[in-house]
Parts: structure tokens; sequence; C-alpha cells
């Protein structure tokens, strides 16, 4: 029986459970007879709505008295994962929610555990900008993010005896407790048409097809503040005009729809496939509505904040708006603000292209060339005549500049440029390259990436623009990361530092250096990792029917499924141990340090490859883990339909996480942060934020191998020249695969991936046969170094110790003082 209802503003839990109540009764989602862990989820999150919605208007309405500068994040993916516990934890009500639970007969992890994945994302970039808000939200930070709503968001991953199934996952069947529609916040988006020209030469794009942006807010909730900005995420709509009434009565009901079905195409699918054109114009398609919608929410909030005012002096817009560019995906906002101020609001070139200039700022987060976008120039003038124009404009002038002011760099023009006419039929846009000549700072996310973005990437704007490119390190939120999935571990950090403060300030862990030997220290450490061990172990039997021993060493590597992240590494090293176990007697065996190796991550639907490494995994965890004789000592699991609250399961109970990418290809990784922060030694190569890691934690701590990031392209080429000799324990590991012995599917075009001679693929590009051995051998010392409880503990200890950098709140702070240019705004 659900006690009376109380105020909506309950915060202790006799209060709070009256108001679950009161949701349950009076805001029901289903038929009102019982209260399960599902309906109670939903009438949580109505009751912890309540409480943020008054700060989330707080909020609002001080950023609006005040009008600081603001920084607007623009991002095609955001990876939010569940937001209950974080809101809760943020508001500093965990408890009394869980005790509010208890009384109401439900237990807080489980109804938790009913809220699904907000996975509008594909890997790290998205996840980033999730803790990106956490901490905006947490340092009082005047900012917004912008993204789209995709109704089916990163698909869910099923493995079946073919390997990967993709299935689509539908996050919102059962409506989103946590978003609020804003009815009065509606854009117009156009899309195809023409370029009118007046007598007096003044341009306007007019025509084409125009959809409805609706606006979708979601609170995010700082950590130990009032401050809880937006998450503003755009739906396509058609208007009810739009709908044909006579041909739908005269039995026309497709084309009485027409508008309505092509504005639910934008925001059906995160990434729809883009193998065919239409694809490619649905993707474009995506990106411009979310900059154009978020630009004319921007202005339009300018303008608001101005109202009164005789005359808007546009010249202020840059000390009002700072726009950042989460990779290349929103680059579209660069001619969408040219446009707007010179269609709409009547500025000439000159003043548009320096407000514009002096407001967006662009992150890069890889140097794959196959990851740098590059849009046919037919496809884009089809789609928005007038943004080619003013591409093509800036690119004419950005060419002249140089030939004017740098003679000596003519040669280079031409790969500087935005457009590429290297196929004069087939010209294309290089959308990094307008990234870089726009903006007024380009960053990496680790000090090696960045590097390499000056040296290599974009060395010849450096030589232009020296001041233009920074670095700024990735960071991860250490309150999701730590302190709520981890609670185990998080009550002993505050014990023993005597304060909870590393919440909000992370370099407060370097005070756990001095404990790092102290038995007791080590005692509870132990314990808290064990019982995450557990928990672990029972989530892998539930899911994978695996029973796995909490007492073995736990191996982690989860990320998206990529060759250049090696996830071939890590099996082939498994295939390796098997074979060696194989070889040993029971003594020897009994001398080994017991492994359990789990993998988990998602392959990109067409991506060939990356499905094979996804179907070997489970072909080799399949014979391993059924192998009477070694599997005491080895069992291979992958974990399926890996997310962010698969990764708060994972990550407390790791002890050593696989970070082994070729050095040079990862930009920074930010997984490698959540395990060492979680006390969890790392495997790595020297790449991307590892580089950093093992500064920060002391080279001792950390088990390198591999090649160094300056040596890459030379070994690559000893490949290609027939040079390399393989290492025979390389050869050992392939051949068992290419026997048969992990079943009937002809893995050899995979392996022949990693041959310099077959002529198949790149020939073992991302070196995986030259790294084997020092692999293994790193390997053979983690083995070694288990043994020993000790040592391995207080290397543990050493890890967490040593994350502080790591906090993206100090990679917002950092954003805000050298790029943004904006200040603290807390609500009072
Ligand atoms: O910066 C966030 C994250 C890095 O940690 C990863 O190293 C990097 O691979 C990832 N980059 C992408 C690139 N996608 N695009 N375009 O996801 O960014």
């Amino acid at each position: 029986k659900l006690p009376a209802e109380a105020h909506p503003l309950a915060e202790n839990p006799s209060e709070i459970a009256s108001n679950i109540a009161y949701h349950a009764r009076y805001s029901p989602h289903f038929s009102p007879i019982k209260f399960a862990p599902e309906q109670a989820y939903y009438a949580t999150a109505d009751s912890v709505r309540d409480l943020l919605i008054q700060r989330w208007n707080d909020t609002y309405f001080h950023f609006h008295k005040v009008d600081p500068k603001q920084t607007y994040y623009l991002s095609m993916e955001y990876l939010q994962g569940r937001a209950l516990i974080n809101a809760i934890g943020n508001l500093g009500v965990l408890h009394s929610y869980a005790e509010a639970l208890r009384k109401l007969g439900n237990k807080l992890e489980e109804v938790a555990e009913k809220e699904k994945d907000a996975a509008l994302g594909n890997g790290g970039l998205g996840r980033l900008a999730s803790c990106f808000l956490d901490s905006m939200a947490t340092l009082n930070l005047p900012a917004w993010g912008y993204g789209l709503r995709y109704h089916y968001g990163l698909f869910k991953q099923q493995i079946c005896g073919e390997g990967q199934k993709e299935v689509a996952e539908d996050w919102l069947e059962m409506l989103n407790p946590w978003e609020i529609v804003r009815h009065d916040v509606v854009f117009p988006v156009r899309f195809f048409g023409h370029v009118e020209v007046s007598p007096t030469g003044f341009r306007k794009w007019v025509g084409g097809e125009v959809i409805q942006a609706l606006a979708y807010d979601v609170p995010i909730p700082g950590c130990k503040t009032r401050n809880t900005i937006s998450l503003r995420l755009w739906e396509a709509k058609a208007g009810s005009e739009d709908f044909n009434l006579f041909q739908f009565n005269d039995g026309q009901y497709e084309s009485a729809a027409q508008l309505h079905s092509k504005a639910q195409q934008i925001c059906a699918v995160l990434y729809p496939g883009d193998a065919t054109e239409n694809g490619k114009i649905l993707r474009l398609k995506q990106q411009y509505f979310l900059c154009s919608a978020s630009l004319q929410d921007i202005i339009a909030r300018f303008k608001e904040r101005r109202c009164g005012q005789d005359q808007l002096q546009w010249s202020e817009f840059p000390n009002k708006v700072a726009v950042q560019m989460n990779d290349t995906h929103p680059t579209l906002a660069i001619p969408e603000l040219m446009r707007i101020l010179m269609d709409d609001e009547g500025l000439g070139w000159d003043e548009a292209w320096d407000i514009t200039r002096r407001t967006v700022a662009y992150t890069n987060h890889t140097v794959l060339p196959e990851a740098l976008e590059k849009w046919s120039l037919a496809i884009m003038s089809k789609l928005l005549p007038r943004h080619v124009e003013i591409i093509e404009e800036i690119d004419k002038r950005f060419m002249a500049m140089v030939r004017s002011t740098r003679a000596d760099m003519e040669s280079k023009v031409s790969s500087m440029r935005i457009l590429d006419y290297s196929n004069p039929q087939k010209p294309v846009i290089r959308m990094a390259n307008l990234c870089v000549v726009s903006s007024h700072t380009v960053n990496g996310v680790a000090e090696l990436h960045s590097n390499i973005l000056k040296s290599e990437l974009f060395a010849d704007y450096v030589s232009i623009w020296p001041t233009k490119f920074q670095n700024k390190t990735n960071g991860i939120t250490s309150r999701r990361w730590l302190h709520f999935c981890n609670p185990k571990l998080s009550s002993i950090i505050t014990k023993w530092l005597k304060t909870d403060e590393w919440i909000t300030n992370l370099d407060l862990l370097s005070g756990l250096r001095e404990f790092a030997d102290n038995e007791e220290l080590q005692a509870e450490w132990a314990s808290a990792k064990k019982a995450n061990k557990c928990n672990l172990a029972q989530y892998v039997s539930r899911v994978t029917g695996v029973s796995i021993n909490p007492d073995s060493l736990f191996d982690i590597q989860v990320k998206r499924i990529h060759e250049y992240k090696r996830q071939l590494l890590n099996i082939l090293g498994a295939v390796y141990r098997y074979k060696k176990l194989k070889e040993m007697s029971p003594e020897e065996r009994k001398e080994t340090t017991p492994r359990t190796i789990m993998l988990g991550g998602k392959a990109f639907a067409t991506y060939t490859n990356a499905k094979r490494i996804v179907k070997l995994v489970n072909d080799v965890g399949a014979v391993v883990n059924n192998d009477p004789e070694v599997n005491n000592y080895l069992k291979v699991v992958f974990v399926p339909n890996y997310n962010v609250s698969v990764a708060e399961l994972l990550i407390p109970g790791s002890e050593l996480s696989q970070h082994i990418s070729t050095a040079g290809m990862e930009a920074s990784g930010t997984s490698n942060m959540k395990f060492a922060l979680n006390g969890c030694l790392i495997i790595g190569t020297l790449d991307g934020a590892n580089v950093e890691i093992r500064e920060e934690i002391g080279e001792e701590n950390f088990f390198l191998f591999g090649a160094k990031a300056e040596e890459v392209s030379r070994l690559r080429k000893e490949r290609e020249d027939g040079l390399f000799k393989p290492d025979p324990r390389f050869e050992e590991a392939k051949q068992l695969i290419r026997s048969g012995a992990f079943g009937g599917y002809d893995y050899n075009p995979l392996l022949d991936s990693l041959e310099g001679d077959t002529g198949y693929g790149r020939g073992d590009y991302f070196l995986v046969g030259h790294d084997f051995p020092s692999y293994i051998d790193a390997q053979a010392r983690v083995d070694e170094a288990y043994k020993d409880r000790r040592t391995w503990l207080k290397m543990s200890i050493m890890s967490t110790a040593g994350c502080g950098k790591f906090s993206s709140d100090r990679t917002i702070s950092q954003y805000a003082k050298e790029i943004w240019n904006i200040e603290e705004c807390r609500v009072p």
C-alpha cells in the first residue's frame, strides 16, 4: 500500500517515499495494480525531476539575468547512459532515495536497472561529451549541450553463431522521464531549394523542403551545486499544415504525409548507413539539422537578452557566444552562421567572417584518414546550395590570403584548401580543413595527439597560424566513473583522505600515495575489489552462461572494435596462452596465474574485419572455456552489448585492462582513465593518453610494450620491403587458428590482413606482428606481478592516486579559460 502524497520538493526519506507514491498515483505510466521495480523506476524518476526542475529553472533565469558569455557544445553524439543514480547522487539525496524506496518495498539498485541507457553515441567521442556536460554543470559554467534526439540510438548487440547481430534499440519506447519538450522552441530548417539573387545582388536561399526542429531538454545537474544546465536535443517534425487532408481522403496516404515521413527519417537512427547516395544525404541532413537549429536558438537567445536595445551590436556576439564543434560533424555551423548573419541579418562578408571566426572552435578526435570527413561537392550543392557558395568563398579567400602573404607555400595550397579537386569529376569538401581555416582555436585531445596534429596532419597551417593550435587532454567525470559506480572504493578513499572533497577536486587523490604500503588500506582495497569482482562474475554468468573464478586475474578490454585498437593482438595473445597451457603438465599449470580475459565492444555493422574479430573471440571462448584441462587457468569471455551501464559494472571489477592500440593511432582513449581511476593496472602502448597516465601514476605501475609512435612509419616501410622477421610465437598463435582449432569458420582472410606478403589488406598496417613478442613478454610480467599480492595492491592504489589529472573538471576548466573565455556563473 502506498503512503499519502507529499510535497514535491521533499528531501527526507519519508517525504520522498510519499512523493514517489504521489507520482505512481497521479502520473501513472502503468495499470494501477502493482508497484514492481519498473513502475517504481518511473515514479522515482518523476519525483527526482521535481527536484531538478526548480534548480533548472533557477539556473536558466540566473544566466538570463547575468547574461554571461556562454559556451554551446555542438555534438552529434552523447553517451549519457542512465540518469537516475547520477541525478540523485549529484543532488546529494542518493541515500534518502534508497531509504525511501526501501520503505516502499523496493531496492534502489533494482529500480535503477530498469532505466534504458541513453546511447546517442558510438564510443569515446560521445561519452566525452557527456562527461563534459557533467563537469560544466559542476563547475557552474554557463554552458549548453546541443544534439539530436535519435529514436534508435546505438544498436543492441546480440551474439549468435554467426557472431554479432545488430538489433534496433528503442530507448524511447516507454517514454523518457528525463526530457521535457519545449513546444515554444521550434525553428524551421530548410533543405534543397535554390539561391535567388535580387537586382541589388542580395542572395537568398528559397524553396526546397522545410522541416521543423523542436527542442527536447534534458537536465544536467551539477555535483554539490544548484546549477543544472541543459542538453537540448532536436527532434524533427512536420506541421499539420504539411499534412494533405485532401490527398489522404483520396486514399493517397503516403503522399499525403510525405513531409512527415521525411522529418521522421532525420532523427530515426544514429549513423544511418551511408553506402548509398540517399544514405549520404540523410547523414548530411542530420548534421545540418543540428547546426541550423542550434544556431537559430543561440541567436534567438542573444537577441532575447538584448531586447529593448535600439540596435543589435553584432560585434558583441563573440563576447557572448562560444561554439565548440565536437569533431567535424558540426562543421556546417560555420557556413550556417555566415549565412544567417549575411542573408538574414544583412551583415557584409567581412563583418560576418570576423564574428564567425571569433565564435567557433574545433576539437579534432582522430588522425585516421578514413575518419576525416569529406563530403561530395555535388551532394552538398544539391542539399545546401547557399552553403556551398559560402564555402567556396571561404576557400577562395583562404587561397588568396596564403598566396599574398606566403608565396613560399604555393606548393601546399592544393592540400590546405577546403575544396579538393584532385579528382575533377568528383570534387569533395574537406571538413577538417574548413574547421581549421574558420576556427579561432583547434585542439587535440591528448599531448601526443596534439603534437601529431601540429607536426603532421595540420603542420602547414601551424606555419601560418602558430598560436591557433592547443592541447586539451581528455578527462572523465569522477562522479559517474568512481563515486557512483564503485561506492565501496569511494567510501574507502573518503575514509583515508578524511574528506569527500576529492569528488569535485580529484587532485586530492594524490593523498592516497602515502598509504599505498599500508596493510590496513591494502586489505580494505582488496576486499572492495573482491566484492566488485564477485558482482561482475554474477553478471557475466547471467548474460553469457560462463562461470568465471573471482580469484583469477580479471583482464578486460572493452571499446569499439577496430583494427587499430588491436583486439586481434589480445585474442592472439589468449590463443598463445591457451596453447602454452595445453603443452604444460598439470603441475606446471598449477604454477601459472589463472586469468579471465574479457572483451567487449560493438563492431560497426558494415566493418567486416571488426565483425570477424567479434566472432573469433566468441569461438576461442567456446573452445577454451569448455576444455577441462585448462579452464581452471584460463577463460575467454565476450561480454555482449557493451554500453555505459555495462562499463559501470566491468570497470570496478577489473584488475588489468588493455589499451594496446598501435602507437600514434588512438587520439586519447578515456576508458584507460576510468580503469586506472578504479585501481586497475594498465598493459598498454605509448599511445594517446596512456603516455600521460603512465607519467602520472609512475612507470613502475604500468606494463608497457610495443613500438613508439615515431618508429611506426619506419616499421611499416620495413614490413612493406619484406624485412620483417615474425617471432615464432606469433606464427604459432596464427597457425593454431588457421588449423581450425576454434571451429569451422574461415579466419584466413582476417589473419591474412596480418601478413606482409599476401597482397591482402594493408599488410599488417597496425603492426600486430611487430608488437606481438613484446606484448607476450609484458603479459608474462603481469603474471609474475600478480603473484605478489602486496606489490600488486600497492600498484593499484598508486594508479588511483595518480589519476587526479584525468578529471574532466580539469579539462573543462582549461577549455573555459584557454578557448572559450567564459567564467563561473553560480546560482545563488
Ligand atoms: O576524444 C574522445 C575520443 C578519444 O578518446 C578516442 O581516442 C578517439 O578514438 C575518439 N575519436 C572518435 C573519432 N570519431 N570521429 N570522427 O570517436 O575520441
